[in-house]
């Protein structure tokens, strides 16, 4: 089976014969599971009995650090969902690339909205700035073609997860998705005119399987998403930043204030923004402090107490 919800303390699993609620074993918290692990399930007391590896894992760090918080496993594709309106944010779509980089799975930014704005081409160019190669792709969320243009993504075995601000249509995108699957509509809520801000309308994560034989995970709207441990996603995000460090003076460069230094040099060539590099060192520093992993004094990676800031 595979896990569609996990509550405090329920879980429900899809098989079969659809959705229904799996005990756990004595000992074991549904907080170990993810929406999307697959799961063996005794037939008879329906009791999971075994977790199968995960091939990805989408995780956050959770206000106070005290442990990661698991958003979905098994995801082949993250669908980053942003509105062409004040919703869009340069600076939090990279926060959800690196994580999703760091995650195994594949980004693709969502834009939706493009029916109430006067041109969506702006917004398409400043996504696919953020990182190289980015699918970035607008929609009309409620139209029905929009599920024809994300079908690449949602075919047979394949599992999407829907993540971005409360109000950007994710719950709408999954209703256009299973738009022919038999089953109750996923409920939507309005969003507030002067900020375009929503509602927080879903309120838990779940699975979905379409009719076109894919999956989709519905999320509720992130306020805002923390890192750590993403220095691999980071340097994908920014891998223009990357590739030209080598080329800097200093090997310990900041990119800063050092002379040599080949970051400022395209910054003054005018190939690299000066908000984006900010906008690195930023994602950088925070993911330095929240990361428990520093390195010791024979070069050796140590644990610091979990919970505690340095
Ligand atoms: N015109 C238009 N409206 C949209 C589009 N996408 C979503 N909406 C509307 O935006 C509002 C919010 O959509 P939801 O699908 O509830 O947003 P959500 O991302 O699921 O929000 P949370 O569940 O709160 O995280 C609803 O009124 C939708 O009808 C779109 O592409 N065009
Ligand atoms: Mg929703
Ligand atoms: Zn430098």
């Amino acid at each position: 089976m595979r896990v569609a919800t996990v509550h405090r303390s329920r879980l429900t699993a899809i098989g079969e014969a659809g959705a229904t609620g799996v005990q756990l074993p004595p000992g074991a918290r549904t907080t170990e599971f993810a929406v999307g692990d697959w799961v063996l399930v005794d037939a008879g007391s329906e009791t999971l009995a075994r977790r199968l590896d995960r091939q990805s894992l989408l995780q956050r760090r959770t206000e106070g650090g005290h442990a990661q918080q698991l958003i979905a496993a098994n995801v082949d594709t993250l669908f980053i969902v942003t509105s062409c309106n004040d919703d869009f944010n340069p600076a939090r779509l990279e926060r959800y690339l690196a994580l999703a980089n760091e995650a195994g799975t594949q980004p693709v930014i969502v834009l939706t909205k493009i029916d109430q704005a006067p041109d969506a081409a702006p917004y398409v160019a400043a996504a696919e700035a953020l990182q190289r190669g980015l699918n970035v792709v607008p929609v009309n969320a409620k139209a029905p073609d929009a599920a024809q243009i994300l079908a690449p993504w949602c075919g047979p075995g394949r599992t999407v997860a829907l993540v971005g601000s409360s109000g950007v249509g994710k719950s709408t995108l999954l209703n256009t998705l299973s738009s022919r699957t038999p089953g109750k509509p996923q409920l939507t809520g309005s969003i507030r005119e002067q900020d375009a801000k929503g509602r927080h309308t879903t309120t838990s994560r779940s699975l979905h399987a379409i009719n076109t034989g894919g999956w989709v995970i519905d999320t509720p709207g992130m306020r805002t998403l923390h890192v750590s441990n993403i220095a691999e996603g980071l340097e994908v995000v920014f891998a223009e930043i990357a590739e030209l460090a080598p080329n800097c003076h200093f090997a310990d460069c900041t990119h800063d204030h050092e002379p040599g230094c080949a970051v400022q040099a395209a910054i003054t060539a005018g190939t690299l923004q000066p908000t984006r590099l900010d906008r690195w060192r930023k994602l950088i520093e925070e993911n330095r402090t929240n990361t428990p992993v520093r390195t010791g004094p024979r070069g050796n990676k140590v644990l610091r107490a979990p919970g505690k800031r340095r």
